[in-house]
């Protein structure tokens, strides 16, 4: 449909006026609020992703681009009941106790929510207690945790320790980044899953709840 590839080029090239008003035309015209968000909003935050992911694009677009996207689904959001979409997965998203930086983090958060998963963004200097909490209160299907400094790494690994403790590591898989994690460290510490970028975030947690389901 035309005007789904067009909301989509409104998303990747950031105009939230155009995203705003293609949104209203294709709701006046009888389009299901899922199938724009589906194939018009998420399709254009995946462009961006994967640019994104391959360095053709830098963090300001991606956040213009959310921008856009932000902009279309605050219409659409109210619109939907909970049977018209069924959301990807849900996930808690944090940076780790004693590590302030989130711009990342945030990034991650809302390329996740582009891609249409449920995010439940617990903020900055997230103690492992706060995870657990929120994984008791909200069920979700993925724990992300970013961390920006070598000291605050550790953190994450009592975050899992917590989760093992608590009895709900099996209920949850566990995904971390931030620029000092590698792949190596999430292994040690028993984590299910690493990603370098916000881009990649969105295919490992796709690939993570995959394999539960
Ligand atoms: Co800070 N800082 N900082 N800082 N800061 C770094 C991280 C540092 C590398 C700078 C340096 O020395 N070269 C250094 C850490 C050294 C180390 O530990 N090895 C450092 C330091 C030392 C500090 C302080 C200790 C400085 C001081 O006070 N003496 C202090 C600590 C405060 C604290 O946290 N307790 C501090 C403070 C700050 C500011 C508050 C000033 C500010 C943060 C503002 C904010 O976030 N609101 C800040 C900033 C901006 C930086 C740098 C310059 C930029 C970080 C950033 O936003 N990058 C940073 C230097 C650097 O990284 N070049 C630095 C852009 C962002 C898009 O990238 O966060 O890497 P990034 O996120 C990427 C990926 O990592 C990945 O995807 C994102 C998008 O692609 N990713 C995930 C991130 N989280 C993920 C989670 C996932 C998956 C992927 O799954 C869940």
């Amino acid at each position: 449909m035309e005007i789904l590839s067009q909301l989509a080029d409104a998303v990747i090239k950031g105009k939230a006026n155009d995203v705003q008003s293609l949104t209203n035309s294709a709701l006046a015209a009888g389009i299901a609020p899922a199938t724009l968000i589906n194939d018009g909003l998420i399709a254009g935050m995946q462009v961006i992703a994967d640019r994104f992911k391959k360095n053709e694009i830098y963090v300001p677009e991606v956040l213009i681009a959310a921008r856009a996207m932000t902009a279309g689904l605050n219409i659409l959001k109210p619109l939907i009941s909970d049977t018209d979409m069924k959301p990807v997965a849900k996930i808690v998203i944090g940076t780790v106790k004693g590590d302030l930086h989130d711009i990342g983090k945030k990034l991650v958060a809302m390329m996740l929510e582009g891609a249409g998963l449920t995010v439940i963004d617990l903020g900055i200097d997230v103690a492992p207690e706060k995870f657990v909490n929120a994984v008791v209160e909200h069920q979700p299907d993925l724990v992300g945790m970013s961390a920006l400094l070598t000291t605050t790494m550790p953190a994450m690994s009592q975050t899992i320790q917590l989760l093992q403790e608590s009895g709900l590591r099996d209920k949850v898989k566990v995904i971390i980044g931030g620029a000092p994690i590698t792949d190596a460290y999430a292994k040690q510490i028993g984590a299910d899953g690493y990603a370098p970028d916000a881009g990649s975030a969105v295919d490992v947690c796709k690939a993570l709840v995959q394999t539960t389901a």
